[in-house]
């Protein structure tokens, strides 16, 4: 089986694809890696532009791919993770973003882009709220989300009700 693990940069999707390619036996990969190595990826700058299209007929079998492009690729479940905005614009200050990429991602998450995004991809999408858990948690609900055969399952979060709270991260 091929997993995709998607969401707005700063959700988890690294430490959660990582752990659960471990407990599934599966291998690990990042869209970035994957891009790079089928020639799919030009370097603009600081950041690699990555040639969706391609993606799309890069089949792996047995493995988590990791990346909010991921779900481009012909996986069999789209796992897309969720977080509080205010979480990931915690997350993202951390690492350094500008305060135009901070808005940019906080705004995505806000409004839904990337599970917008898997619907239109996949049938089998998964939503799972990472807030207020741990990375372990995270990969339990998926687990058992997948072992119970789960086709479809969103709709898991309404961040309207936390826009205050990130309303000074937002893009003028
Ligand atoms: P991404 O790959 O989406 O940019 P990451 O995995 O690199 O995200 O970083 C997420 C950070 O958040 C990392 O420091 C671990 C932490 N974290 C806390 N709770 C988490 C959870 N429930 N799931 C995933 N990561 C979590």
């Amino acid at each position: 089986m091929m997993i995709a693990v998607t969401g707005t940069p700063g959700v988890g999707k690294t430490t959660v694809a990582k752990l659960l390619a471990s407990k599934l036996g599966y291998k690990y990969g990042s869209v970035r890696d994957i891009a790079l190595r089928i020639g799919a990826a030009e370097k603009a700058g600081d950041e690699l532009e990555i040639d969706v299209e391609a993606l799309r007929s890069v089949r792996l079998e047995d493995t988590v791919v990791d990346g909010h492009l991921s779900h481009h690729m012909p996986a069999d479940v789209v796992v897309v993770l969720r977080a509080n905005p205010k979480v990931i614009a915690e997350r993202l200050e951390e690492r350094g973003y500008s305060s135009e990429k901070l808005g940019e991602n906080v705004e995505a998450e806000l409004v839904d882009v990337v599970l917008m995004e898997a619907l239109e991809n996949s049938e089998r999408v998964i939503e799972v709220d990472t807030t207020g858990k741990t990375p372990e948690d995270v990969v339990e609900e998926i687990l058992e989300l997948l072992r119970s055969g789960t086709r479809r399952r969103v709709g898991v979060v309404d961040w309207s009700e936390v826009f205050d709270d990130v309303v000074r991260y937002l893009r003028k």
